[in-house]
């Protein structure tokens, strides 16, 4: 079988990963604890106890994993900064060695051609604004905004992309309400207020980010799953469409059509008290790029609410899924772009993350993961389908360049390219991260062009297993500049 997929010259072929999970390194140079630090040591929060104490010692090992990067030849790299490295109190004083990591950390990328797309919030918040209140409190937003001007300040000159966010449904809802990640929280009002106060931080860091560098290119990140019907019978359609509005909607109607959902709203009794005269307008400020990460869909009937009190997603035994228990869907991917784009009026769009967690075995010093490649190949596919469908998608973002923390779930879900071993640190490219490389070669002009492929006004890359020169590219001058 040969997979093609065609993507627009200068796209961006990138892998992701965020602080809390590959950093460790928690007490160096003076970093403060984070709320991941405090949840995640009391027992009974993580598998096994887990926690980012040491993840994959990226902090003391990051010149080493900049090379696997260039071995992949990944043009972009999303990775997250952790507040309190830059600002250990949260709000105030910058620490020269925090900021000071991240600003050798971009060098270094700079220097082999790799474009940073720092995250500057993936949930690591100072735990000291967390005992002054957390997200439900309306001064973290600003706070948020600060912390963004100093690292802007810092990182300005050289950064051109940036995210704001990284999934305030988790951050929120999952963090404030169901309780699942840190802070640890089960209080539904603190949840609402949490959830407009960081789409209020994203808004303002928006400003603050260009007022310190006015050619940066701003956004948020939104994870969405597809809620999608189990038939076309009205009471599954709309079971579907309310949980669409309650994960998805709930984040993306504020930033891109400046109000929520009524749907979602009404089915949280919010009485909408947080929300100041002038917010909406701040967090509809207008964003440069979106982020998208997918990973699976969600099946709805008329099967009523759950624990949660959202509409229960149906549960299939005989679905082909990851260890996450995520069920592969690539077309919900094309879908869910499409409709984003039909909805909304979008900025470039990025995927910021898709990838999956198998189980990976090492054998003979390899990790045979066809599953993985799969997994990649399907959702390339898809998303190939939706620029093809009018989406202005700029770059794709594989969740993650390596195997990392995956938070509650500690480190039995293993969604890297690269293997790690949590004992030694040694790190291998898995086959799914060779079979990249080949794919990113091919797309960027790295191998020679061939006549298999199709004059489609784009990059049609047709790659066949391994080894990377068995992948083909259309056009071998790609321009590699920054498209977005
Ligand atoms: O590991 C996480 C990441 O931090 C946020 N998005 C989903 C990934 C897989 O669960």
């Amino acid at each position: 079988m040969t997979t093609s997929f065609s993507f627009p010259s200068g796209f961006h072929w990138g892998a992701a990963t965020a602080s809390y999970q590959i950093e460790g390194a928690v007490r160096d140079d003076g970093r403060g604890e984070s709320i991941w630090d405090r949840w995640s040591h009391i027992p009974g929060n993580t598998v096994n106890g887990d926690t980012g104490d040491v993840a994959c010692d990226h902090y003391h090992r990051w010149r080493e994993d900049i090379q696997l990067m260039q071995q992949l030849g990944i043009t972009a790299y999303r990775f997250s900064i952790a507040w309190p490295r830059v600002i250990p109190t949260g709000t105030g004083e910058v620490s020269a060695a925090g900021i000071g990591f991240y600003d050798r950390l971009v060098d270094a990328l700079l220097e082999v051609g790799i474009t940073p797309f720092p995250t500057l919030y993936h949930w690591d918040l100072p735990q000291v604004l967390e005992d002054d209140g957390g997200w439900p409190e309306r001064r973290t937003a600003y706070a948020f905004a600060d912390y963004a001007t100093a690292v802007a300040d810092r990182l300005g000159d050289r950064v051109k992309h940036w995210w704001t966010i990284n999934e305030p449904f988790c951050v929120a809802d999952l963090g404030y309400r169901v309780g699942t990640k840190a802070p640890g929280r089960h209080d539904h009002h603190d949840f609402l207020a949490a959830a407009h106060h960081v789409l209020l931080g994203h808004g303002l860091a928006v400003t603050a980010i260009k007022a310190a560098s006015p050619d940066a290119q701003v956004g948020i990140v939104a994870n969405v799953d597809n809620h999608m019907p189990r038939s076309a019978h009205p009471a599954d359609r709309r079971a579907a469409e309310l949980a669409h509005a309650i994960h998805s909607g709930w984040y993306l109607d504020p930033v891109f059509r400046g109000e929520y959902p009524e749907a979602a709203v009404n089915h949280h009794h919010w009485d909408q008290r947080e929300v100041a005269p002038g917010d909406m307008e701040i967090i509809s400020t207008r964003v440069d790029h979106h982020g998208v990460n997918y990973y699976t869909r969600k099946l709805h009937g008329d099967e009523g609410i759950d624990d949660l009190e959202r509409p229960a997603p149906i549960l299939h035994a005989d679905l082909h899924r990851t260890t996450m228990g995520w069920e592969v869907y690539p077309d919900g991917l094309r879908e869910l772009l499409v409709r984003f784009n039909e909805e909304y009026d979008l900025p470039p769009v990025y995927i910021t993350e898709n990838g999956a967690a198998f189980p990976d075995e090492v054998v003979d010093g390899a990790v045979h993961d066809g599953d993985r490649r799969d997994y990649l190949e399907r959702h390339f596919s898809a998303a190939a389908e939706a620029v093809a469908a009018g989406v202005d998608l700029r770059g794709y973002f594989v969740w993650s360049l390596m195997d990392n923390y995956e938070w509650a779930r500690g480190y039995g879900q293993r969604f890297g390219l690269v293997r790690v071993d949590y004992e030694t640190q040694e790190r291998i490219l898995k086959d799914s991260a060779h079979w990249y490389a080949s794919v990113i070669a091919a797309a960027t002009g790295s191998i020679e062009a061939s006549e298999e492929a199709v004059d489609d006004g784009g990059d049609e890359v047709g790659v066949e297993g391994l080894p990377a020169d068995e992948a083909t590219v259309e056009d071998g001058s790609v321009d590699q500049g920054d498209g977005a």
